[in-house]
């Protein structure tokens, strides 16, 4: 993960300042790549202590094609939480509750209740995009799995979030936006590149790293290979002002050596992973570090 190391360092130095939409302000480089190693361990960070399982759970949200928070927050995965908070805020229902009750009532009510429907839903993001392109019927995962086992070779294995359609109908407009996938020519190894147009390197990045390598691998496992590379291409690459004292304490971190992915093999499909088919072996970290989200 020294890589990642290198890039705040990159940014830091060379970056512009830059206002931005959340009014934080920012650090910011456009394009830059790294390139992340699957064979030898998974590349969750060692510089701070992070939680696979809310990573997972939200690929197992995306990959169910689900687009409600309820999913997230019965299984208390808070990651989503401030946008349909904030749009429920600016509606003429809002009666000046906390964040707090807020997701304690989505919570409580059930996956079909009008409240849950209506504030819930972030629209249509990447679940609806992957599953269900345009809501149109065009399932972008499907058609993967079955050209990655059928036509390993192609150039063609893609998957797009990013639909101009609908995307002002999106709680938040996909950061990582395009996803294309490559198999070796000995049909061995499995390799991933992601286009992620935005990225909050303290907070987002990391999580975006472990959830895509997570990805692949479960591809990887189901389709028949082996993972290989997680190729992460960013365009705005920025360091909120907020983090750049406890970014600073990261860069200071020795990493530490990788932990191992396990996956249940009697899964078959990458439509059939439950949480408890995902575990992660020998992960050793530096402690916490905190940093505020900008929304
Ligand atoms: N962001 C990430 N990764 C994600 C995600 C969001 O880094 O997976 F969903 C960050 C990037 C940016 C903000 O700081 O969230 C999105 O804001 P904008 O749409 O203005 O780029």
């Amino acid at each position: 993960m020294k890589q990642y190391l290198e890039m705040c360092k990159y940014v830091l130095k060379n970056g512009e300042d830059r206002k931005d939409r959340t009014g934080t302000g920012t650090r910011s480089v456009f394009g830059y790549q790294t390139r992340y190693d699957l064979r030898d361990g998974f590349p969750l960070m060692t510089t701070k202590k992070m939680f696979i399982r809310p990573i997972a759970e939200e690929l197992l949200w995306f990959i169910k094609g689900d687009t409600n928070i309820k999913y997230l927050v019965d299984r208390n995965v808070k990651i989503w939480n401030e946008w349909p908070y904030e749009s429920y805020k600016k509606s003429s229902d809002y009666q000046g509750e906390t964040i707090e009750e807020f997701v304690t009532r989505i919570k409580e009510l059930p996956e079909n209740d009008p409240f849950v429907l209506k504030y819930g839903d972030l629209g249509p993001v990447y679940g609806a995009q992957w599953r269900n392109f345009n809501y149109e019927g065009v399932d972008q995962l499907a058609k993967l799995v079955d050209s990655l086992k059928n036509n390993p070779f192609s150039r063609r294995h893609i998957i797009c979030a990013w639909n101009p359609v609908q995307v002002d109908n999106m709680a938040l407009p996909p950061c990582h936006s395009f996803l294309q996938f490559y198999v070796s020519a000995d049909k061995k190894y499995l390799s991933c590149q992601l286009y992620q147009r935005s990225a909050d390197i303290f907070l987002g990045v990391p999580f975006n790293i472990a959830s895509y390598a997570l990805m692949v691998e479960m591809l990887a496992k189901t389709c028949g290979y082996q993972a290989k590379e997680f190729i992460h291409t960013i365009g705005d690459a920025h360091i909120y002002k907020d983090h750049f004292e406890v970014i600073k304490q990261q860069i200071e971190r020795e990493p530490l050596p990788k932990c191992k992915l396990v996956l249940n093999p009697e899964v078959k499909s990458i439509f059939d992973y439950k949480i408890e088919d995902i575990k992660l072996e020998d992960y050793q970290s530096h402690g916490k570090l905190v940093g505020k989200v900008s929304v």
